[in-house]
């Protein structure tokens, strides 16, 4: 019998940096648990980040505490490496993998339906950590330049 999260039997996972959280994060995040009853999110740990090639403005510990206290979030878990994913899945009863459609058809991911189903969201257009650090930086130099 599938061990029951208290009354909940629908688990999802999602992973990712969640970094300067914006609305294409919490679009996702709301979907994802809309999906089943109770949403994990295993977030990138600063090391990792360094693998993966990414400089979070804030530290792990910040981002865990800012995705704890979404709503949509049950239960928010480290992603140390690449690997982990099949223990994840495993360890917490996954039955739903989901992921931003930029990861669609991905090696990294797919490999995953021999053991839960994995579903690729929809991105929200126009919105990324990447485009508000830039778009501040211009603000700045408008700034400066008055
Ligand atoms: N996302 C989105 N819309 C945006 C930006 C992000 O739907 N405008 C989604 C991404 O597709 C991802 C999640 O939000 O599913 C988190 O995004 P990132 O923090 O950029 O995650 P990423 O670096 O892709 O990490 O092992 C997997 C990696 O950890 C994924």
């Amino acid at each position: 019998m599938k061990e029951k999260h208290g009354n909940k039997n629908k688990v999802v996972l999602t992973y990712g940096t969640f970094d300067i959280l914006h609305y294409g994060h919490i679009r996702l995040l709301k979907r994802a648990k809309a999906l089943g009853d109770y949403l994990i999110v295993a977030i990138s740990t600063d090391e990792f980040n360094d693998i993966k090639g990414k400089k979070a403005y804030y530290d792990y510990e910040t981002r865990k505490e800012m995705l704890e206290a979404i709503r949509y979030v049950d239960k928010v878990i480290p992603e140390n490496d690449w690997e982990q994913k099949t223990k994840d899945v495993l360890d917490n009863n996954v039955d739903i993998v989901t992921m931003g459609d930029d990861w669609t058809n991905s090696a990294r991911f797919e490999y995953l339906r021999e053991y839960c189903d994995v579903v690729y969201l929809s991105r929200t257009e126009n919105i990324s950590t990447t485009r508000i650090k830039s778009d501040l930086e211009l603000t700045n130099e408008e700034e400066t330049k008055k």
